[in-house]
């Protein structure tokens, strides 16, 4: 082997060994760099004649060009391994099946208080929601709540700042104070109407459209235990008219609670009671001909003839306008329908519960 050919066949060799493009351009360097094997080969040919270096320079010539063919060979070898790597890594198995989104739902209590609505909203109820930081006068006064009411007690009721010390702001103990704020809004819209000759209810008849109303939402009271918990959630309604009475209330209590349950045999029962805002005033209790609960009866609900002084409050007068109203627990009602045993399973947030209320 001519000393050519073995610098040739070290270069391909070395170019050979090299697995990254850095590593190629050291070697590179060896053979063609400023004092690489071919450039010192050049160096040497000061000393020979013409001919000599016309024959020479030819001949390493041809090495120099046999040395870059393999280099740029090599080169292009370094960047197809590194491509081919580089699709391997990012390869697509597009016949994987897709992943699957966890499908989120609406909370049980949620549900049952969308069934409420509309339920009641079939019926003609509008639905009012409003502050759960409440005055005094609202959660209590105004609903003829007296002032030495063991309800209004810190015991009972959550005190937040504001108010005045005589009268200070609280946490809504119920959700009935939004329903002397919808019936005051009610009353003062319809008596404009009324004052400018009007009625948005169509021909003018001088008075006002009945007040049908829901009011669902979350309450606070100063309890935790199995069957009690401090945020709880409430739906009060409200029906007052120049003509309205407990057969209406019946006949209405009845209907949502078969609706509600999906029971058209169960019956209620209105049990003697007593509320400061209703007089009289009644527990509403529901019986299940049959399933897990047949036979027993359930309290259900509050209900009873809106108090006068309560109708005064709403700035109509007793003498003229009359209604009844009720208050339930959507919590309660949710426990009964899918045979929850504890208050506490819905806020405690554990998917695994909560996930099994379809929607
Ligand atoms: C109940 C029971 C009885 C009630 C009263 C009122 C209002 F605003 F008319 F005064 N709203 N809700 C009421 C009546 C609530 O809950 C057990």
């Amino acid at each position: 082997m001519t000393d050519l050919e073995t610098i040739v066949s070290d270069a391909k060799a070395a170019f050979g060994a090299t697995t990254t493009p850095a590593d190629l351009e050291n070697a590179k360097a060896l053979f063609l760099g400023k004092s690489g094997r071919i450039t010192e080969l050049m160096k040497g040919m000061a000393q020979l004649s013409v001919d000599e270096k016309k024959s020479r320079g030819a001949a390493i010539n041809l090495s120099k060009q046999a040395i870059e063919a393999a280099l740029s060979d090599r080169r292009q070898a370094l960047a197809d391994a590194e491509l081919q790597k580089q699709l391997k890594a990012e390869a697509l198995d597009v016949s994987l099946p897709g992943r699957q989104r966890a499908q989120g739902g609406l909370h049980p209590v949620s549900l049952t208080l969308e069934r409420i609505e509309a339920i009641f909203g079939s019926m003609g109820f509008d639905v009012a929601q409003g502050p759960e930081i409440e005055t005094d006068w609202f959660n209590f006064t105004a609903l003829n709540t007296p002032e030495d009411h063991p309800a209004r007690s810190m015991h009972d009721t959550f005190y937040v700042e504001g108010g005045t010390q005589a009268a200070p702001n609280l946490l809504r103990t119920h959700t009935s104070p939004m329903q002397i704020r919808y019936a005051v809004q009610h009353v003062k819209k319809h008596r404009a109407l009324i004052d400018a000759g009007k009625s948005n209810e169509g021909a003018f008849t001088g008075s006002m459209p009945e007040i049908r109303v829901i009011a669902p939402g979350r309450t606070y009271r100063v309890d935790s235990d199995a069957t009690h918990s401090p945020m709880f959630h409430q739906c009060e309604g409200l029906w007052i008219g120049e003509n309205v009475s407990f057969k209406d209330l019946k006949f209405v209590f009845t209907d949502f609670c078969r609706t509600f349950f999906e029971s058209d045999d169960l019956v209620l029962r209105f049990r003697p009671s007593f509320f400061p805002f209703t007089e009289p005033s009644a527990e509403i209790d529901i019986q299940f001909s049959s399933g897990p609960l047949a036979g027993k009866w359930l309290e259900v609900a509050g209900s009873g003839q809106v108090h006068p002084n309560v109708v005064r409050n709403m700035g109509l007068d007793p003498e003229k306008y009359i209604g009844f109203a009720f208050g339930m627990g959507p919590d309660r009602l949710t426990m009964l329908r899918y045979g929850v045993n504890d208050l506490r399973l819905f806020f405690d947030g554990d998917i695994r519960f909560l996930s099994q209320f379809q929607n």
